[in-house]
C-alpha cells in the first residue's frame, strides 16, 4: 500500500506536505518523495527510507513552491530501490509528476503502447510510470500551449478507458494545478479537503482524511470513484465524473487493515467499522458456543484493538492488554545461523503473565495470512500460563492473491488457502479458531456510508471487480511472489544480513 498527498496553498507546502506524510506512513515505510513547483520550476526530492530520515533541513529549504505532491512508498515483490520511490516525472507536456497508490493490471500490455503507438520510454517495471506516461500521453495529444481544467478532465477519462486495475493519484502539471482521480471503482481511498486562511483558501488531496486533520484542513469529501477533481494554480477548484461506468467497489482491506482507525473512507469511520466487527464476531460467538468458557479477551496489538474491545463488551467478558508491543523496534541485526530470530515475535511483543494464569483467553487480531505469527502469539500465551487459548480474527480467511495494490505473499504462503477452518486451527495450534463471517464484515464497513456500494474482496472470495484478471495473469504474479519468497528465505538463512522486523513488512508486503 502507498500513501499520497498534494497541496495548492498560500505560501510554501513543503512543511505541510512532510507532515502529511509522517501521518501516512503506516501506508508505506520503503521510500518517500516530495515534488513542488515553483514559478515553473519543479524541485524533488526522494529516497528510500522513512520520512524522518529521507529528508533533511537542505532538502526541506530546496523543496521551495505553494503546490506540490508526495508519496511513501511500500514494497512489491522484488521491486524495491530508489528509482521506485515517487513521485515520478515525465518532462513532456509540461512538465507532469504523479503520486500514485495501486496497481494496474493490464500495465504489461500497455507499456507495449506506450512504446510502440505513443513513442515514449519506460524506465522501470513500476506500473506507476506506465500511469502517469498514458496520462502524459493524453494530454499530450490535446496540443494545447496551456492546458485548461477541461483538457484534464478529458485526459483522465482517457486514462480510466486505457488503465484497468487500481489507481488513486495525483498528478501535478508544473506551472498550472494538481488533479486528482480515482479509478471507477475507487478501490484505493482519496480525499479532497480544504482551509481558510487570510488569502483564501487553500486545497488538500490525501489517501487518508487523518491527513487532512494534522494540517488543520477540513475534509470536503471523498474524491468520488471515476471523478477527478483539478485545483490549478492559483486555488481555482473544479470537479468532473470522468468515467461513464463508474462502480463504487472500495477495498475492504482498508477498514480490516490498512488505514488509520481515526480516518474516515467514502463516509464511513474506520474506528466505526472495527467496533462493528468485534459487535458481529461477538454475535457469531454466542451463535457458535453460546455456553463459552472465555474468561478474557486480549488483542494482539495494535489494529485488532478496537475490534476487541467491542467484542469484550458484547460477550460481556473483561478485556486486558495482555501483550506489549515495543514501539521503538526498526532493524535487527540476523546473525549467521540465525534464522529462527528474524521469525521470532518474541523481539516485538512480550506477554504479561498475570493476565494469562490459569485463564481461558480469546486472543484476537485483524486477520490471519500466513499464519506465522499467530502461531507464535499462540505459543506465547501457553507459555505465560493460559489453560486454553481461544483465535479470533475479525475478518474471514485470507485465501486468494491481491492484485490491487496489497502485495500478498504467494498464495502456497497463506495458511488459509484450500484449507479448513479446522485444519488452520491445528495448525496454528488453537483450541478453537473463529473467523469472521464476509456478509457481516461488509456490513461492518457499509454502514453510515455514503455511497451505495459493494466492497473489493478478492483476498477473502477471488472475486476480481475489474474481470480482466486472468489464470496466467494470477500464475505469473504467484511465480513473482514465490521467488521473492524464496530469496527471501535465502536471506534469512544465508549470511550476515539486515531485515526489517516490521509485522506488516513480514505479513503483508504491497506496492503502490
Ligand atoms: C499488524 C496487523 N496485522 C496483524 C497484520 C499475521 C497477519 N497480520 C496482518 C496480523 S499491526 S500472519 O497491528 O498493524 O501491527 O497471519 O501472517 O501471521
Amino acid at each position: 500500500m502507498c500513501g499520497i498527498v498534494g497541496i495548492v496553498g498560500k505560501s510554501n507546502v513543503n512543511l505541510a506536505l512532510y507532515d502529511s506524510l509522517t501521518v501516512l506512513q503506516h501506508r508505506g515505510q520503503d521510500a518517500a518523495g516530495i515534488m513542488t513547483s515553483d514559478k515553473g520550476k519543479l524541485n524533488l526530492r526522494k529516497d528510500n527510507g522513512l520520512v524522518r530520515d529521507v529528508f533533511h533541513t537542505r532538502h526541506m529549504k530546496q523543496l521551495t513552491g505553494n503546490m506540490g505532491i508526495g508519496h511513501v512508498r511500500y514494497p512489491t515483490a522484488g521491486s524495491s530501490g530508489p528509482a521506485q520511490a515517487q513521485p515520478l516525472y515525465v518532462n513532456s507536456p509540461y512538465g507532469i509528476s504523479i503520486a500514485h497508490n495501486g496497481n494496474l493490471t493490464n500495465s504489461e500490455d500497455l507499456s507495449k503502447d506506450i512504446y510502440r503507438d505513443d513513442l515514449r520510454h519506460l524506465n522501470t517495471d513500476s506500473d506507476s510510470e506506465v500511469l502517469l506516461n498514458v496520462f502524459a500521453h493524453e494530454l499530450q495529444v490535446l496540443n494545447k500551449i496551456k492546458p485548461t481544467a477541461d483538457d484534464v478532465f478529458t485526459a483522465v477519462s482517457r486514462v480510466h478507458k486505457r488503465c484497468s486495475g487500481a489507481y488513486a493519484a495525483i498528478a501535478m502539471l508544473v506551472g498550472y494545478g494538481i488533479v486528482g482521480f480515482r479509478d471507477k471503482y475507487g478501490i484505493r481511498p482519496l480525499v479532497f479537503g480544504r482551509k481558510r486562511v487570510r488569502k483564501g483558501y487553500e486545497y488538500m488531496l490525501a489517501s487518508e482524511s487523518v491527513a487532512l486533520d494534522s494540517q488543520g484542513f477540513t475534509l470536503v469529501r471523498d474524491v468520488a470513484p471515476g471523478e477527478a477533481i483539478y485545483i490549478d494554480q492559483d486555488g481555482n477548484y473544479e470537479a468532473r465524473m470522468c468515467s461513464d461506468d463508474s462502480k463504487p467497489t472500495p477495498c475492504i482491506f482498508e477498514h480490516v487493515y490498512f488505514a488509520r482507525p481515526d480516518s474516515m473512507i467514502d463516509g464511513v469511520s474506520v474506528y466505526k467499522s472495527r467496533l462493528r466487527m468485534g459487535e458481529k464476531l461477538a454475535g457469531k460467538i454466542m451463535r457458535e458456543r453460546p455456553d463459552h468458557d472465555i474468561d478474557v479477551v486480549i488483542p494482539i496489538p495494535d489494529t485488532s484493538r478496537t475490534a476487541a474491545v467491542e467484542l469484550a463488551n458484547a460477550l460481556g467478558v473483561k478485556f486486558r492488554e495482555g501483550f506489549v508491543k515495543n514501539r521503538y523496534i526498526g532493524r535487527t541485526f540476523i546473525m549467521p545461523g540465525q534464522s529462527q530470530r528474524k521469525k521470532s515475535v518474541r523481539q516485538k511483543l512480550n506477554a504479561i503473565p498475570l493476565e494469562f494464569q490459569d485463564k481461558n483467553v480469546l486472543l484476537v487480531d485483524d486477520s490471519i495470512v500466513r499464519g506465522t505469527t499467530c502461531k507464535q502469539i499462540i505459543e506465547m500465551a501457553r507459555d505465560a500460563g493460559a489453560r486454553r487459548v481461544y483465535f479470533a480474527s475479525a475478518s474471514p480467511p485470507v485465501k486468494y492473491p491481491n492484485v490491487y495494490g496489497i502485495d500478498m505473499p504467494a498464495v502456497s504462503e497463506l495458511i488459509a488457502h484450500g484449507k479448513t477452518v479446522d485444519e488452520v486451527q491445528k495448525q496454528i495450534g488453537a483450541d478453537w479458531l473463529v473467523y469472521q463471517d464476509l456478509e457481516d464484515l461488509v456490513a461492518s464497513c457499509a454502514e453510515g456510508s455514503i455511497l451505495p456500494m459493494d466492497f473489493e474482496c478478492s483476498v477473502f472470495n477471488g472475486v476480481y471487480v475489474t474481470r480482466d484478471v486472468s489464470e496466467k495473469y494470477l500464475a505469473k504474479l504467484e511465480a513473482r511472489r514465490n521467488d521473492a519468497a524464496k530469496k527471501r528465505k535465502e536471506r534469512d538463512t544465508g549470511d550476515f544480513g539486515q531485515s526489517e522486523e516490521e509485522e506488516g513488512q513480514l505479513a503483508l508486503h504491497s506496492n503502490g
